[in-house]
């Protein structure tokens, strides 16, 4: 089912590939489950039909994903060299070329066609994408790509299927979230029967954490805070305190989830270092749209699920004051 994508876009984007003899796959940056296993379904869907394919990722992916490269190949980009040689660009889980990192630039500067395939809300204003596959309803773009895959005529192999998997599962909390839906479900069990091992893509992705991990997440449930009369759960952790616990933080999902899980709580924002800036993420339950919160603060995302980097030189106070302000108004906003 196409949902809200316009039928003549989709058709142009698979034209496209399907004229198409070498194509570079890429996606957003500190790529996740779901932008990694969009990129796994369509380099094997490629590759099937006899075209050259290769993914490189604008800076190293989310660790918890390297089993996949066990299957599919994949290369970090050198900040140095040029984008390699190839006739379509397709960028998924991403529609924004500031979510390219430094490839943002060079694919702007190309005149080589570019689809993006993303279920993220598009930017407004022109359109930098050549084409696009795009459906705001669709639970992971890992989704998208099965369907890519399928109208070209390839039917996933148990690569993809353990791909298309792991990107649904990821984006959808394994199947926690409200972007859960029957769809959801339903592409679930028809990827379960294909014969995925759902234990090991568990494991791997839930159950193989830093030592560090459960002293972060309590150095970062020792900062929590309620605001709203409990409708609003802030927290946060520094740089110093994750280093005197010896603890660390890479994934801030199950961090989130415990801010969630209270009764009453329907936005929760979490704050911390990374890569020398102060990272937001935002998660609401269920009416609070925390995309448009996340876009006035300069970052975006879904509406249940967004975040934010703070500009070099933001303090904590500062971050914090303004997601404090942000969410507030956000809640104080509803009918
Ligand atoms: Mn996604």
């Amino acid at each position: 089912m196409p949902g809200n994508m316009a039928h003549a876009e989709r058709e142009r984007a698979l034209a496209l590939a399907r004229e198409s003899e070498r194509i570079l796959l890429s996606g957003h940056l500190r790529a996740d489950g779901d932008c990694l296993g969009a990129q796994a379904v369509l380099f094997h869907a490629f590759r099937a039909l006899g075209k050259e394919c290769e993914i490189l990722l604008p800076d190293p992916p989310d660790g918890r994903y390297g089993f996949l490269r066990e299957k599919t190949p994949w290369a970090v980009k050198d900040p140095q060299a040029p984008l390699p040689p190839h006739d379509l660009l397709m960028v998924c889980d991403c529609s924004r070329l500031s979510r390219l990192g430094e490839m943002g630039a060079l694919v702007e500067a190309s005149e080589i066609p570019r689809i993006a395939l993303d279920h993220h809300p598009l930017e407004e204003g022109k359109s930098p994408w050549t084409a696009l596959f795009h459906d705001l309803n669709s639970p992971a773009s890992g989704l998208l790509a099965l369907e890519f895959s399928r109208a070209l005529g390839v039917e996933p192999g148990p690569e993809a299927c353990e791909a298309a998997f792991t990107a649904l599962m990821t984006d959808t909390g394994w199947l926690k979230y409200s972007n859960a839906g029957p769809v959801a479900w339903e592409a679930a069990a028809s990827l379960v029967a294909g014969g995925v091992d759902t234990v090991k893509v568990y494991h791997e992705v839930y159950q193989r954490a830093e030592p560090g991990r459960p002293r972060g997440i309590a150095a970062a449930m020792s900062n929590l805070e309620y605001h709203e009369d409990g409708k609003l759960a802030l927290a946060w952790v520094d740089e110093a305190s994750l280093d005197g616990e010896h603890a660390s933080l890479e994934d801030t999902d199950e961090v989130l989830d415990l801010m969630r899980a209270v009764d009453g709580v329907e936005a929760v924002a979490f704050l911390m270092p990374r890569s020398g800036l102060w990272k937001a993420s935002l998660r609401s339950l269920s009416v609070v749209d925390v995309n448009e919160v996340a876009e006035t603060l300069g970052g975006g995302g879904h509406a249940r699920a967004s975040g934010v980097m703070f500009p070099e030189g933001t303090t904590l106070e500062e971050a914090r004051g303004s997601l404090l302000k942000g969410l507030q108004d956000a809640l104080r906003a509803l009918p």
